[in-house]
């Protein structure tokens, strides 16, 4: 459908996934068959939206399908069968898949604990492995459902919709909250590189390059430089990276990177191919100040 909001619906086998659809579409329990590779769903929501739901299916055999539609998708729907506790690691390790694709950042997830109708389990119990509440890279949400209460998953189109309407992540807190990330895994979790490589992979470098290598003196050198340039602050009672009324400003400025390092920065990438370009690529990317890095944001995630 065109104009429609695309969004993926993923989760283990028999976690529910057709069956939310199908009971959705006739308001009434309609159990699902297993589904192949992938299905496709066209849903209106009446009086908010048009959505086409691209399911992938969850056997082990097609997992690795998803990996092809995340670049395609405005947001995602990660199901889990509450009823079934052994499944949980494996549930940890596919919403890892999704949440750790560069991609998928800055996009709205919303994860969807199905079949509360016959759980004895708290959604809390496999939220907390999830450990989604502690995202502050994209906007997510917590549902519950069950396709015997067959309207419960129109809730989590209309959040859907309302992220993408409202745009609840304006630019500068995107950034922020990617600056908060890789800050947030670099010192707690001792993380080293992973964090920037996924922001710079938001800004599709890595996907020109294959390899941009960070570690965590560079990213300690970009920070200071844009806590120098009074761009950043630290708020020690959040514990967040922010960006101060000053970098505001700058992100607010169309003008700004109008310089020659963006078309340097491209020209290095495409030489990429000659396999002369690594030294001094990581020199350019280093030279981006959070203005530069917005706004090359700004253009890729453009819809
Ligand atoms: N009790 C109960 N059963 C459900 C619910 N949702 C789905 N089921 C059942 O769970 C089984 C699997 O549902 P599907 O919708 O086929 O699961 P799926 O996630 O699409 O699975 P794949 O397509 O194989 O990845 C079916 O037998 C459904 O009837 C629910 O909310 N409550
Ligand atoms: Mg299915």
């Amino acid at each position: 459908m065109k104009g429609a909001i695309q969004v993926l619906l993923y989760g283990l086998e028999r976690s529910g996934k057709s069956t939310l659809i199908s009971s959705y579409q006739k308001g009434e329990f309609r159990p699902g068959i297993p589904s192949t590779a992938h299905q496709s769903y066209d849903i209106v929501v009446e009086g908010k939206a048009t959505f086409s739901l691209i399911e992938v299916g969850g056997r082990k055999e097609v997992r690795r399908f998803v990996e092809e539609y995340l670049p395609h998708v405005d947001a995602t729907i990660f199901v889990i069968d509450g009823s079934d506790e052994t499944t949980f690691s494996e549930v940890r390790r596919e919403f890892l898949r999704i949440l750790n694709n560069p991609i998928t950042l800055g996009k709205p997830l919303a994860v969807v604990f199905n079949k509360v109708d016959i759980s004895r389990t708290h959604p809390s119990v496999v939220i907390d492995r999830l450990d989604i509440l502690n995202r502050y890279d994209r906007p997510h949400r917590v549902f519950s459902t069950t396709c015997k209460i067959p309207k419960s998953f129109g809730d989590v189109l209309v959040w859907i919709h309302e992220c993408m309407e409202e745009d609840k992540f304006p630019l500068e807190d995107k950034v922020s909250r990617l600056l908060t990330i890789y800050i947030f895994d670099m010192l707690v979790e001792k993380k080293e590189g992973l964090p920037l490589l996924a922001l710079l992979g938001q800004l599709e470098i890595i996907s020109r390059t294959g390899q941009v290598e960070y570690n965590r003196d560079k990213i300690l050198i970009l920070l200071r430089k844009l806590r120098t340039k009074g761009d950043l602050e630290y708020d020690d009672f959040k514990q967040v990276w922010k960006i101060t009324d000053k970098g505001r400003g700058k992100l607010q400025d169309p003008d700004l990177i109008k310089g020659t390092k963006h078309e340097k920065l491209r020209a290095i990438l495409d030489e990429k191919e000659t396999g002369k370009a690594l030294k001094e690529q990581k020199d350019v990317v280093d030279e981006f100040d959070i203005d530069e890095l917005a706004e090359l944001y700004k253009e890729t995630t453009k819809r």
